[in-house]
């Protein structure tokens, strides 16, 4: 999967070699010595959050949940929200066809209303992480079957969630960086109407669910935010239920930190709610100083837009420790790109979304 921003985002190289190769020798004393200190009860980022009218949130991941008593206790302490990385997506819920486990999701489920929480659902229709079931017999379906199977997934795994979901990721990534859309297999065998048809049948599972397109990239002037602009836009004009666009926020110290005020205002105007969903900021490893600069300033920024936006409802990274991080599989010498370190200690990047809330000290948005 490509998350790089269109080419013309890359930053011009803004060091000098030698200064990277100075500072990347300093760095790894530098940044552990300057650990944060992490904030709880009042100070917790939920508990600021809150102040704003925002949940704050995280991906969790299932396998460290229950067995991991120090994640258990960032997860309830500091989060508000919560998202499951991967145990509501279709391999994991209906592995093979007609057999549902849901195991895994309804103990997060369980986790997150002890504490509090809501639940942001993640994710019905997606051309990833589909069964091998699907994915076999997928080439050789009608569009007759192919709109059958998708339709009963959505109401199969909204029925079962029902009345226990704030926002669904009803649909995920369907375009290219070029603004036309994903050839996926539901392209092919169903055609565009898909995205309409998903929504109109998620909310006739789920009435109360918010429904969102969610994508990555679309942070970022261009013609992929363009081209989720003009479905959104045409969504909404044919009366299609969608409630919201979820941002990723998929960020690399490489690129510019994207305009998310100004995109999300864009959106706000067609009267949709704004999520940022999947936030971390990764970067090349060692961390120098500077790399660290811009990692806080990628949080900080990105938190700041959501809320000067009042039409921004929550803000979510993508897990928040770098021990269980995405990243390193998919973007090898790349990492560091949570809040908290392999040791689940809170890093700089946490104090800086500290920071942002304490300074908007709850004041209303507008
Ligand atoms: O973080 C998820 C990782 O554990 C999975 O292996 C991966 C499989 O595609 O999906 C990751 O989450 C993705 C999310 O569901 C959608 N946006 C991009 C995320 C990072 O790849």
């Amino acid at each position: 999967m490509s998350l790089h921003p269109p080419a013309r985002r890359r930053r011009a190289a803004t060091l000098a070699a030698s200064t990277t190769l100075a500072l990347a020798l300093i760095a790894g004393g530098a940044l552990s010595a300057s650990a944060a200190t992490e904030g709880t009860g009042g100070q917790s980022l939920r508990a600021l959050a809150q102040r704003s009218g925002l949940r704050i949130g995280t991906a969790i991941n299932t396998d460290q949940l229950g067995s991991n008593a120090r994640y258990d206790e960032i997860a309830a302490s500091q989060f508000s929200s919560v998202t499951p990385e991967n145990v509501m997506k279709w391999d994991a819920i209906e592995p093979q066809r007609g057999k549902f486990d849901y195991a895994a999701a309804d103990e997060l489920i369980r986790f997150a209303k002890q504490h509090h929480q809501l639940v942001r659902g993640h994710t019905l229709v997606w051309y990833n992480q589909l069964p091998q079931w699907l994915t076999d017999i997928g080439p050789s379906l009608t569009t007759k079957q192919a709109t059958a199977i998708l339709k009963q997934h959505i109401f199969d795994e909204m029925t079962h969630f029902k009345g226990r979901i704030w926002q669904w990721d009803v649909v995920n990534e369907a375009f290219n960086e070029d603004g036309t859309l994903r050839d996926n297999l539901w392209l092919q065998k169903i055609g565009p109407s898909y995205i309409e048809k998903a929504f109109r049948w998620a909310h006739q599972a789920d009435p109360k669910a918010l429904l969102f397109y969610n994508d990555y990239n679309i942070e970022y002037g261009g013609p992929k935010q363009d081209g989720a602009y003009a479905l959104v836009k045409g969504l909404v004009k044919k009366g299609v239920p969608i409630d919201g666009v979820g941002f990723q926020t998929h960020l690399d110290t490489q690129y510019d930190i994207p305009d998310l005020r100004t995109t999300m205002q864009r959106f706000a105007k067609l009267g949709l709610k704004t999520a940022e969903t999947e936030v971390d900021v990764r970067t090349t490893l060692p961390v120098t100083s500077v790399e660290l600069s811009a990692q806080k300033a990628g949080y900080s920024e990105t938190l700041q837009a959501c809320l000067l936006v009042k039409a921004c409802i929550s803000y979510t990274v993508w897990g928040f420790g770098d021990a269980f991080s995405w990243i390193p599989g998919v973007f090898p010498g790349e990492g560091a790109a949570d809040i908290y370190d392999e040791h689940l200690v809170a890093k700089p990047e946490y104090t800086s979304l500290q920071t942002v809330l304490r300074t908007a000290n709850g004041v209303p948005r507008r």
